[in-house]
């Protein structure tokens, strides 16, 4: 794909020697004027040289929407990501966004095989739910999924999906809080409830939001998402029981958002929706025979503090209210 075609605002990471270099170029012309004279002035010489070898031998290919490959005959990758302002601004004034393809197909095929191979095996540090209780129904789910498996963390810990969290929540910097394997199974597959998620984190402000990464096709036969525009503008309600549910939208009468329309999200696998942590929003029922395969990661933004509520991912650690949320479970994955 020659570079002139492409337009828009791309962050270029390169990754080299398990280091990270991120910048910004805002047209196809500086991300090759970078590739040819390394001029960008936060690579360090040493680096740079090799940044040049790279740019000769390097080949490129621009996946189905946003993700641009390059390629290099040694195997070293440099990826260019679209953030588009149109969707910043969306979210901002939705609560949620999609994004097609953030994956390519490579990644979704390793990703299906790294996060089947979490959910079939027992393990001390993910945590899941007994195929008999009724949560199951809603959910078959396993928590922090990166702690057992490197090829899950691959992803989890991916600055590629951080870096779009910490532009769209506008925060100076983005830290994990876990992630979440989310099977629907099927069979007596129930829908999970209209709910927002900030009532059930730990966290002192909002500002914390998913993304919502399906390993399938999704829609309304196998439980894809359904958002509330603006919902997030509401503010913090009652955290809902997702196996007995109240109805989310009792509490928000008088607000206008329970007479607003939800907004069905049907995706290609390999896909993902964003959502604010404040957006009231719903899975279908799993109808088919097969499960639909979600791999979620929730980060928050750098600085936020632990608000003392009992959650499993804080269980059992030194964190005392007020604290910073921060150490080797909540990495930095994304920062200015
Ligand atoms: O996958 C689902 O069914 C629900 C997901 C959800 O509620 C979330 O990611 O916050």
């Amino acid at each position: 794909m020659p570079l002139d075609r492409l337009s828009g605002d791309y962050i270029v990471l390169v990754r080299k020697k398990r280091k990270l270099f991120a910048e910004i170029a805002r047209s196809p012309a500086y991300f090759h004027f970078m590739l040819r004279h390394s001029a960008s002035p936060r690579l360090p010489p040493r680096f740079a040289r090799s940044f040049n070898a790279l740019a000769k031998s390097a080949t490129i290919r621009r996946a189905p929407s946003f993700i641009i490959n390059v390629i290099t005959e040694k195997g070293a990758e440099v990826n260019m990501f679209e953030v588009p302002q149109d969707k910043i601004d969306f979210y901002r004034e939705n609560g949620f966004v999609q994004f097609d393809d953030v994956v390519t197909p490579e990644e979704l095929e390793e990703l299906r095989e790294a996060v089947g191979d979490v959910m079939a095996a027992d393990s001390e540090r993910s945590t899941g739910q007994s195929p008999n209780g009724a949560y199951y129904k809603v959910l078959n789910q396993k928590v922090n999924a990166w702690r057992d498996s490197a090829a899950v963390a691959k992803f989890t810990l991916h600055s590629r999906f951080a870096e779009i969290a910490r532009r769209l929540s506008g925060a100076d910097g983005i830290r994990l809080f876990h992630d979440h394997a989310l099977w629907k199974m099927p069979g007596d597959s129930k829908p999970t409830p209209w709910h927002q998620d900030m009532p059930y984190w730990p966290m002192n402000k909002p500002g914390a939001l998913s993304i919502w990464l399906t390993l399938d096709d999704v829609d309304e036969n196998n439980g894809c998402m359904m958002f509330v525009p603006g919902s997030h503008k509401v503010g913090k309600l009652a955290g809902i029981n997702l196996v007995e549910p109240q109805n989310l939208f009792d509490y928000a009468k008088g607000t206008g958002i329970d007479q607003t329309k939800p907004v069905i999200v049907r995706m290609k696998a390999g896909s993902a929706t964003f959502h604010h942590g404040l957006t009231f929003h719903y899975a279908h029922a799993n109808g088919t025979d097969k499960p639909r395969r979600v791999l979620a990661v929730i980060y928050m933004p750098d600085g936020t503090t632990f608000s003392g509520r009992q959650h499993i991912v804080t269980a059992g650690t030194a964190f005392r209210e007020g604290d910073l949320l921060k150490g080797r479970m909540f990495p930095v994955l994304a920062k200015r």
